[in-house]
């Protein structure tokens, strides 16, 4: 259930209650693909970190351990033994980002596993059983993620298809939840808008899959090579096609710079690899803008990461140490700026909720963006 508390112009401050409990918006969610965020970060860490809710990939845990034996095993949230929410994404833009050689049908998509190449056909009922033998809160839909520079005709093509197995998607899930011994039977599926960057093709397909009535729609097919003012036209164009009153969200977005602009145009859910990514090649977010820990100018530093930063890490740790921790590829290194990220990541969500509370998200907004293009210091 889905409850806007606040709006300034199209953002939304709201709150969605799950099965797996109540998480707050506009939210981050935490990549883990295969049911651990890279960087040796436990799911202890996660909660210390303000995390509210994560997000585990498909096709990822369908080809190493297997959907069946995590079933088995009691799902995904005793296997990983976090007991908030969890989304899972379906396993097409995976398959279509990951997979080599690949055949899309009517049916679905087969292609090659990337961890020892044999074939996988995947359509939108396996996707749906893969995901609630997982028991996931939120389900994705099954979708193809056109590439940005494709041809309008190929994109129209495209869509179609993926409205049909959205349908699909849709039964599969309800007959799936009446099963007897399902995982999560209170499993909910969100839709998936695409239409590359083509906004008639995407208006009409967000108004065709909004009378689906589904508990929550996404934005896929962004973030794919087209420009952030093109991302940006296509939010301002698509988003109010889409129910205000469910959560929308932008799939894979992004900078600190991108949430902004997306909170602004009513998105409300965000994933991103970029904080644990960077993270890991010593790449620190902060309200300044960008650092690179590994510079030279912090080997004598011994002021943390971000003065004033709550983090884990920058109650304890100086600029010195761990540079030198990630010029000696020490693991500890990663650790230490993973956890950092995320919470910058997390932290900045709960800034937005608190402007918006306070009707001055604009004023937030305007200032944040001004201070973090600031050069590295
Ligand atoms: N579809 C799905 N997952 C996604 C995307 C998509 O289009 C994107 C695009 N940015 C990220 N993750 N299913
Ligand atoms: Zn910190």
């Amino acid at each position: 259930m889905y409850q806007l508390l606040k709006t300034e112009g199209r953002a939304k401050r709201a709150k969605f209650t799950t099965v797996h409990g109540t998480v707050e918006t506009p939210l981050f969610m935490n990549v883990g693909t295969v049911g651990a965020i890279k960087g040796a970060v436990s799911t202890e860490d996660l909660k210390e970190l303000g995390c509210q809710i994560q997000l585990s990939n498909t096709y990822h845990l369908h080809v190493r351990t297997g959907d069946e034996t995590i079933r088995e095993l009691g799902g995904l949230h005793r296997f990983m033994v976090w007991d908030r929410p969890i989304l899972t994404d379906s396993g097409g833009f995976q398959v279509f980002s990951l997979a080599g050689l690949r055949r899309i049908r009517e049916e679905g998509v087969t292609f090659r596993s990337h961890i020892d190449g044999h074939r996988i056909f995947m359509g939108p009922e396996e996707s749906m059983r893969i995901q609630s033998n997982l028991g996931s809160t939120i389900a994705m839909a099954f979708d193809e993620c056109p590439d940005a520079l494709s041809e309008r005709d190929y994109v129209q093509k495209s869509v179609d298809r993926t409205y049909r197995w959205l349908v699909r998607c849709k039964e599969e899930m309800a007959r799936l939840n009446a099963l007897e011994g399902r995982v999560n039977p209170q499993q909910i599926l969100f839709g998936i808008n695409q239409g590359a960057i083509f906004p008639d093709i995407r208006i009409e397909h967000a108004r065709r899959i909004a009378e689906l009535e589904l508990p929550g729609y996404a934005i896929g097919g962004l973030a794919v090579g087209e420009s952030h003012e093109q991302m940006y036209r296509i939010l301002d164009e698509v988003v109010p096609y889409l129910p205000q009153d469910k959560p929308t969200y932008l799939m894979g977005v992004g900078t600190p710079q991108n949430i902004l602009e997306a909170v602004e145009r009513g998105v409300d859910f965000f994933d991103c690899v970029y904080p644990s990514r960077n993270a890991r090649h010593g790449q620190l977010y902060t309200h300044r803008g960008k650092i690179n820990i590994k510079n030279a100018r912090y080997e004598k530093d011994m002021k943390p990461i971000e003065e004033g930063c709550r983090c884990p890490t920058c109650q304890t740790y100086s600029r010195a140490y761990i540079r030198h921790l990630m010029k000696a590829n020490e693991m500890l290194g990663m650790r230490l700026c993973v956890m950092h990220n995320l919470y910058f990541y997390n932290h900045l969500m709960e800034e937005i909720r608190n402007a918006l509370d306070q009707g001055r998200f604009a004023e937030f907004k305007r200032q944040t963006l001004a201070d973090m293009d600031g050069n590295e210091r």
